[in-house]
Parts: structure tokens; C-alpha cells; sequence
């Protein structure tokens, strides 16, 4: 055999279900046949490859390999030729500890406490920010200042915003609606185990409370709070703290109208007072945002370069906001805005944070405790259906069995988002294709891609470790935090010039190979809040049928 293990074996690095689709990629052998091998290198499985040609976003002449249908656990390789794969496993658990690292993320990505040695091993550190009495930019139009602890740092910065925060938050909520079971209490060694509420609520809280301090007292909600440049790659605790409220946005009064309600929803068996403050607040923002519907936050004041996250097209946003508000409290003043938009349900590729909130807003509708009446859910179930079943044709078209095949900033999430798609198709139709179809997009950030990286930190052989991320880079241990997502392929490759000045370029700019595993590139190897939250979704359902 090849001394090493083969770069041209994609595989899923951590492993595959069971019961599970069992799909890997080959790239550039010739071989037209591959075996499986289990621990004493015995072969107990051959098939032939199946050519699928020349991939124009990677270059590469693609094989592929399945198989399905061998299901004994244990632990093997795939042997093409004199190249064998990396090792992996074949089991029921594979999930378990993906899901737990991705939530978990979250925790180490607190703002204003200090990360502790027995929630968070040797990624323990010190408090970063308090917030507390910050002062407003002028983009925010209000004197004296804001407390407002708590929260998230966004990604790989220190800032927080609350577009992204909503989209983070809503689709794991939409997640702990869904399968409850999913994260229970005292399944992730947090600060608030074994308060007898699901961790996954525990850990969301903690942004939504922040995501409530960023409301004005009209209802309106401030953008977001950074400092006016990202600083350097230093530990939180050593970031600058003149840190600003700025701008003051009808799409931040969306997203908190949005996750206010489904907030109330979800945390009502558990802190009922909760529930009725976040609905309040989520009504007061939704008038706001109708008495104010076009103000923009279409660009950065010109002092401030932290992230923008810009949208001028608010119909998502409204479509999403009312959903929520109508799912909770089934009042006909949301039916009737959203009424006419049942029918519309679509993927729109790229940037979540802007496009894919009224998606959410389509699952809170169609799922069991939605109060809408049943021939409107078959409305959406219709057209969430035909959006699966064209995506799962895309996804057979393309060598590497994802259903995209176009790689922008956050693209891994883009594959995980369309996940979330077949995921809802699944569980409207219990359809076995969608299932295998999220099993395969899974595969696909776990390392049966034309990197040949896993995404997710902490897993798998070949794992993404230089993430840009400042705790990472700062803290002196070799490990990159566990459970991240990295961006992934991203053919704009707007961190060029960064790279360059530490003197990395990429090593392909194909569209599916433009990566590159260096901290200086923000564009690829940024972690993020609402990239990892699809991983969360998509880890957590498939560990829930890991045994169908
Ligand atoms: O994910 C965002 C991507 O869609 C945008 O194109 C990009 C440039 O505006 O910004 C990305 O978001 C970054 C944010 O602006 C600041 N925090 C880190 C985010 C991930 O890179």
C-alpha cells in the first residue's frame, strides 16, 4: 500500500450510520473498483466505482463509491488501488459527539463570563465583555448608553450582531421544537445543566437575552455592538472594550419580532414568565418595524469597517417575523400577511442571515404544533416538497452528492441550510431518499469533499486547525476550539490580500477547491454563529434516526 493515507479518498472522516448511506468520492484514480477493508485488513466488501466524470468546479475526474448496504460496526478503510483511505467508522453513535461539540461551541463563544475549566477543559479563559453603560454610535440616533451583556461573539471577531444572532437562534430553536429529545438536560456540561431545561435552551437563552437589551424603548432594536475596527488576534479578555451600539435597523426589529415569539413558544413549559416577556417584546418590536418598514441598515457608517450585514430586501424578514408571531399566538392580523405567501417556499442560496430567515419561518408553520389549519400546511408541504425533490436531483447531478455548486463566503452552511430542507421533506413524508440525501451533505463537511478537509473542528483525520478565529490563534494551544464549522470553499476569495501579506495563496482557485486551512483567511476559514447553527440541525436530526 501507499505509506500514508490517500488524499484521494474522500470520505466522511468521522463515519457513517449504520443503516445510512455510504457514499464516497475517488479523485483522480483510475481504478474501477474499490474494497472495503475492516480493522485486520481483511477485505469484506467490493464493488465497482461508478465514473461520473470530469467536475468543472474542481477539476477532478470523479469516481464514486457506495456501500450501503455493508452496515457491521467497526472500524475500516477503503482500499482503491495501492491507496487507502484514512480510517473510519461504521456505527450508530457517529453524531453524538459532532452534535455535542457544535452546540457546545456556542458556550465557548460566551461574551460576558468567564469560560470555565470544568465546562470547557483547556479551553477555559477569562471573562471577555462586560457591556455594560456602552455608548451609542450616532448611526443609532440616541444619547447615553446601553447595558447590554451577554451574547455570543459572533465568529472569529468580538463583535455581535443581531441579524445574525436571530438566524442563529431560529434555526436551532426551530431545531428544539422539533426534537425536543435533541439536547436534553444535562447533556452538554454547561454552567446551567441539570436546571431541569433542555441544555439546548439553556445555551439559546443566553443570546436571546442579550438579543432583548439591544431593544429600544419605542420597540425598534439597535444593530449591533463592535468597535468601530476589529481588532487584533488577542485573547477577548485583551480586546478593546470602547466597544459602541450602532445603527438601529427595522431588519434587527424583524429578527427579535421573529425569535421573541418563537422564544415565547418554546420556553413556555419551562419559564412561562420567560415566554411572556420575549412575546412582549416581540410584539412591541413587529409594530415597530410596521410603523418603521424601510429603515435600512444598507451599509456601515463610514467610521465603522466591522461586519455590516447589510439587507435592503425585508420581505423574508416580514414573512418570517409574522409566521412566528402568528404560530404562537394564531391571530388572523399575522394569518392575513402571510396567507398569500404560503406557496413561496424556496431555497435562495447564500447568505442566511439574509435569505433563508423566512425558511424558518415556513418550518414553524408546517410542523405537528402549528396551529395553521391543515389545508394551508398542505400548501407548504407541497412546495417544500417539490423544492426537496429538485435540490435531491442537483444533489445526484453533482459528483460530490451535495445539492449546490456554487461556493460563496459561509458555503459549507449553504450545503448544510439545503440539508435542513430534505430534513423538513423527511419528516412531512418519512421518504427514505431524504433522509440518505441529509446523510450525504453531512458526509460532505465531515470530508468527502474536493478539499479533502473536515470542516468541523475537532473531528475527523484531516481536520481544518489554522481556523481565523482570535481565541484559537491566542491562546497558545495548538488546537483550534472544538465543534466549529469552518466557511468552507468560497470562489471570491476576498481574503487574497490578507493571505498574500502573510504569504499563503490558495492552492486552487477552482470553485469547489478555493480553500485554504491559514488564519489569515477570513473568506474560507472563519468560523461562524449562523454557519455552525445548520451543523447543529443537521448533526442533531440525524443523530435522533440514527438507527433508520
Ligand atoms: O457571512 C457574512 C458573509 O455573507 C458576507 O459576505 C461577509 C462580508 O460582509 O460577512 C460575513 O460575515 C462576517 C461578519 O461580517 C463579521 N463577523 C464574521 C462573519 C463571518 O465571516
Amino acid at each position: 500500500y501507499a505509506q500514508n493515507p490517500s488524499e484521494q479518498i474522500r470520505i466522511n472522516q468521522v463515519g457513517y450510520l449504520e443503516k445510512g448511506e455510504k457514499i464516497f468520492v475517488v479523485s483522480d484514480l483510475p481504478d474501477k473498483i474499490f474494497e472495503l477493508l475492516d480493522e485486520s485488513k481483511k477485505v469484506v466488501f467490493k464493488r465497482n466505482l461508478e465514473e461520473k466524470g470530469v467536475w468543472d468546479k474542481s477539476g477532478e475526474k470523479v469516481t464514486l463509491g457506495n456501500f450501503s448496504t455493508y452496515s457491521k460496526p467497526g472500524k475500516y478503510t477503503i482500499k482503491v488501488g495501492n491507496h487507502v483511505s484514512y480510517a473510519f467508522e461504521i456505527g450508530n453513535d457517529i453524531y453524538r459527539g459532532v452534535k455535542n461539540a457544535a452546540l457546545k461551541s456556542y458556550y465557548l463563544q460566551r461574551i460576558s463570563m468567564p469560560i470555565e475549566e470544568q465546562y470547557a477543559g483547556i479551553f477555559k479563559r477569562e471573562k471577555g465583555h462586560d457591556d455594560i453603560g456602552l455608548l451609542f454610535h450616532s448611526s443609532a440616533n440616541k444619547s447615553g448608553s446601553l447595558d447590554t451583556p451577554g451574547g455570543w461573539y459572533d465568529a472569529g471577531d468580538y463583535g455581535k450582531y443581531m441579524i445574525n444572532a436571530g438566524i442563529a437562534t431560529g434555526i436551532m430553536l426551530s431545531l428544539a421544537e422539533n426534537y425536543p429529545d435533541a439536547f436534553p438536560d444535562n447533556s452538554l456540561n454547561i454552567p446551567e445543566s441539570g436546571n431541569n431545561i433542555p441544555d439546548i435552551l439553556d445555551e439559546l437563552k443566553y443570546e436571546i437575552d442579550w438579543m432583548l437589551t439591544m431593544q429600544d424603548e419605542d420597540g425598534g432594536a439597535f444593530v449591533k455592538v463592535t468597535t468601530l475596527n476589529f481588532c487584533g488576534m488577542v485573547m477577548p479578555s485583551e480586546a478593546p472594550k470602547d466597544r459602541l451600539v450602532i445603527g438601529k435597523s427595522t431588519a434587527a426589529a424583524l429578527h427579535l419580532a421573529a425569535i421573541g415569539a418563537m422564544a415565547s413558544r418554546i420556553y413556555t413549559p419551562y419559564l412561562p414568565e420567560y415566554a411572556n416577556k420575549c412575546l412582549l417584546a416581540a410584539e412591541k418590536a413587529w409594530e415597530w418595524a410596521n410603523k418603521n418598514p424601510t429603515k435600512y441598515y444598507a451599509q456601515n457608517p463610514e467610521d465603522v469597517k466591522t461586519g455590516p450585514y447589510n439587507d435592503t430586501d425585508l420581505n423574508e424578514e416580514f414573512f418570517w417575523a409574522n409566521s412566528e408571531l402568528y404560530a404562537t399566538t394564531k391571530k388572523g392580523i399575522y394569518y392575513n400577511k402571510i396567507k398569500s405567501k404560503l406557496s413561496h417556499f424556496t431555497l435562495r442560496l447564500e447568505e442566511n442571515w439574509r435569505n433563508y430567515n423566512d425558511n424558518i419561518g415556513y418550518y414553524s408553520l408546517v410542523n405537528k404544533k402549528s396551529p395553521l389549519p391543515e389545508n394551508d400546511k398542505k400548501v407548504i408541504e407541497n412546495r417544500l416538497v417539490f423544492v426537496a425533490d429538485s435540490l435531491a436531483s442537483v444533489q445526484k447531478s453533482i459528483p460530490y452528492q451535495i445539492p449546490i455548486d456554487h461556493f460563496v463566503w459561509g458555503s459549507n452552511s449553504d450545503v448544510l441550510d439545503a440539508a435542513i430542507i430534505f430534513a423538513q421533506a423527511y419528516e412531512l413524508t418519512k421518504r427514505p431518499k431524504y433522509l440518505k440525501a441529509v446523510n450525504e451533505c453531512s458526509d460532505y463537511v465531515l470530508g468527502k469533499n474536493a478539499t479533502g478537509y473536515s470542516f468541523v473542528t475537532g473531528f475527523g483525520s484531516k481536520q481544518a486547525m489554522r481556523i481565523h478565529h482570535r481565541p484559537s490563534v491566542a491562546d497558545g494551544i495548538d488546537a483550534p476550539y472544538p465543534g466549529f464549522l469552518v466557511g468552507g470553499p468560497n470562489f471570491h476569495m476576498q481574503d487574497k490580500g490578507s493571505l498574500a501579506a502573510s504569504g499563503f495563496s490558495y492552492a486552487s482557485e477552482l470553485p469547489a477547491k478555493s480553500y485554504i486551512d491559514e488564519i489569515p483567511s477570513f473568506a474560507s476559514n472563519e468560523i461562524c454563529i449562523n454557519w455552525n447553527a445548520p451543523l447543529v440541525y443537521v448533526s442533531g436530526f440525524l443523530d435522533h434516526y440514527n438507527d433508520q
